[in-house]
């Protein structure tokens, strides 16, 4: 799998396929991307703040990070860690924000604000190309905290998902932290597919998001260990997998759509 990724081609116009983890905070997209960065590295990497459990949000940039290395091997693949969402109206990355950088108005290294990004920032890119936007949204839950995660916090990730679907943006779900929602997961992680608890907390997080089960993925992340695992390894290429393949789906669509509409110009 990591081969396959490593040689995966993308379309001349597009330089990689950018992916948008939101989501609350603590919900693991760092972690997500530290191991998805170590997979690739093939070492434990550690690069983006990964708090320890608070519930202010330690990202306020919006921040690329590539895949690979030049040692290691590129992955045509950028992910982009956003502030986490807080519930209320002034507190966290505001949606219409996440809504812009789908669309490709922002560019990489804009602090967020309390208020929405303006256009006349430097980081504001009035005409964005299809490089620029978001080719995958992955939503990122803690699957042990599904269940008592605030209406706020839902409703602003259900107004985002809206948003990508008008665009026409694949949308994931990543269920984070099943060590810790579920023992006989903890213990192996290959049962994944065979626990009950792990099934429940999929659906209640498909009732709550409003997404079909089979968007949602339950992963483990990188967070204490030292070594590389194969079984943590293995879930989460499968499912980087089926974002490529949903995001070069996308990026395909959007270059057929406007040159259908060159053609009628
Ligand atoms: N047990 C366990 N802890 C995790 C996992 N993923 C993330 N964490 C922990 O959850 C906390 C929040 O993670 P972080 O990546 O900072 O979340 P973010 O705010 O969404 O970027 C940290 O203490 C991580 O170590 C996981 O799969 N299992
Ligand atoms: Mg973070």
């Amino acid at each position: 799998m990591l081969a396959y990724l490593r040689r995966y081609r993308i379309c001349n116009e597009i330089t990689e396929l950018r992916f948008l983890l939101y989501g609350p905070v603590g919900a693991g997209k760092s972690s997500t991307i530290n191991t998805i960065k170590s997979i690739f590295e093939e070492r434990p990497f550690v690069t983006c703040l990964v708090s320890t459990e608070t519930n202010t949000s330690h990202t306020i940039d919006y921040q690329k990070f590539t895949i690979g290395s030049e040692k290691s091997g590129h992955a045509p693949i950028a992910l982009y860690d956003v502030m986490g969402l807080e519930e209320g109206e002034l507190q966290g990355v505001h949606t219409d924000d996440i809504i812009k950088a789908l669309k490709g108005n922002i560019r990489n290294g804009y602090k967020f604000q309390r208020t929405p990004i303006s256009e006349d920032s430097d980081h504001y890119i009035k005409d964005p190309t299809l490089n620029d936007k978001i080719h995958c949204l992955v939503s990122i839950l803690p699957a042990d905290k599904i269940t008592i995660m605030s209406d706020g916090v839902i409703d602003k990730m259900r107004i985002i998902r809206r948003a990508a679907s008008s665009l026409g943006i694949p949308q994931m779900v990543l269920l984070t932290r099943v060590d810790k929602a579920c023992e006989i997961v903890k213990e192996s992680l290959n049962k994944i597919y065979q626990s009950r608890k792990i099934k429940e907390k999929m659906q209640v997080c498909s009732h709550r998001l409003g997404v079909p089960m089979n968007c949602i993925f339950p992963v483990q992340n990188y967070y204490e260990e030292t070594q590389l695992r194969p079984d943590i390894n293995r879930l989460m290429l499968d499912t980087l997998i089926q974002i490529v393949h949903s995001a070069s789906d996308f990026v395909e669509r959007q270059i057929e759509i406007t040159g259908k509409r060159q053609l009628v110009e």
